[in-house]
């Protein structure tokens, strides 16, 4: 299931900043000036998750050591669950009139499963922030709150079009009152999150960042993240142990880009279940609540077809006990049916027909 997050955001706030450290390169054009980016750059993210790791080794040491084994030279690749990223171009206000670069782009937000606005919170003075209109340059300036109102605000004035284009085509001589196509493609629809991106300064002080920027935005804490891009992106550069030095030099331990991705899950209902078998070990995104028999689908739309059982042990006992065979031999694993609803953190094996 692919998952596409654009990030949406007011001109030279730090967007392609932000997509670089997210996808650890630099793909994006960074500059400091307004409308640096046109067209939207895209790059797929993989979701970092510890437990890949640990069913990794779990697997190989049960292949090394089964029988029937005469190599204990296997490596089980690993493929992590992804999330796709778009960087697109500043918006501002009057957009959904055409200002700055208008109406064009819109249309790239539209096609994105979730919304990720980029806001500054940042002080730098040697950044130019576009401020709210194209001839409102300044230096220095943030103002996370009303540059969040007037990105909404855009984008709602772009849904009132739409929604007047859908009933002047539907039926042109009617007035109001008509009931609204629930298809239509409208952003206030779209889930949302929020990136502050906060001066190098403050990463130590994110969660005070997020739940007081929660309050003042009337959004969940859930759907914020404190970040600093610009520490983000140098961050993407370092190796694992530098990575670990400079993050506790400035206070923290976490990156803020993992808690972005979480948050994103979370705001959007999905959960990753796991595989893990010779052919590798993979986490697969899927929505809360979701059957056996769909998240089979996930993997192969044949399987659905074919679908027998589930075999599934949870990822904790799977690990604890070296793998399928013992676990099974330890009543840890449960075969389940078609409706069996999965759960976060199961590993299944399915039993496909012929
Ligand atoms: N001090 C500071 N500067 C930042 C930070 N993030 C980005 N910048 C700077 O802000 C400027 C704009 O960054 P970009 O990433 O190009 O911004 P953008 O939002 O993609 O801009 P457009 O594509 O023009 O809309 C660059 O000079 C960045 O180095 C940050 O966290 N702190
Ligand atoms: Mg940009």
């Amino acid at each position: 299931m692919g998952l596409k997050i654009g990030l949406v955001g007011m001109p030279n706030v730090g967007k392609s900043t932000l997509f670089n450290a997210l996808l650890k390169k630099q793909q994006a054009y960074v500059a400091n000036f307004p409308f640096a980016t046109i067209e939207p750059n895209v790059g797929i993210v993989p979701v970092p998750d510890e437990r890949l790791n640990k069913l990794k080794s779990t697997i190989e040491k049960e292949i090394a050591s089964s029988p029937s084994s005469s190599r204990n030279d296997i490596s089980v690749p690993i493929v992590p669950a992804t999330v796709e990223f778009v960087d697109i171009a500043g918006l501002i206000e009057g957009a959904s009139k055409g200002e700055g670069l208008g109406n064009k782009f819109l249309s790239h937000i539209r096609e994105v499963d979730a919304i990720c606005f980029v806001l500054r919170a940042f002080t730098d003075p040697d950044v130019i922030w576009a401020g709210h209109h194209p001839s409102d340059v300044k230096q220095g300036v943030r103002d996370p709150k009303s540059d969040f109102e007037i990105l909404k605000l855009e984008l709602d004035l772009a849904d009132d079009q739409t929604i007047e284009n859908h009933m002047k085509k539907k039926n042109p001589p009617a007035g109001s009152g008509q009931v609204l196509d629930p298809n239509l493609p409208l952003f206030s629809k779209k889930p949302f999150l929020v990136v502050l991106n906060t001066d190098e300064r403050e990463v130590a002080r994110s969660q005070e960042l997020e739940s007081r920027y929660a309050e003042e935005l009337g959004i969940e804490k859930d759907q914020i993240v404190a970040v600093c891009a610009k520490i983000e992106a140098e961050l993407s550069e370092l190796s694992d142990e530098e990575q670990k030095e400079y993050l506790q030099a400035l206070g923290t331990r976490e990156s803020a880009l993992d808690k972005l991705i979480q948050k994103a899950f979370k705001t959007l209902d999905l959960m990753t279940f796991l595989t893990a078998g010779e052919k590798e070990v993979r986490a697969w995104t899927i929505r809360l609540g979701t059957t056996s028999l769909m998240a089979s689908g996930v993997i192969h739309t044949d399987f659905m077809k074919k679908f027998i059982k589930a075999d599934v042990c949870n990822f904790d006992d799977l690990v604890a006990n070296g793998g399928w065979k013992q676990s099974r031999e330890l009543g840890k694993v449960r075969s389940e049916g078609k409706e069996y609803i999965v759960q976060d953190g199961d590993v299944i094996e399915f039993k496909i027909g012929a």
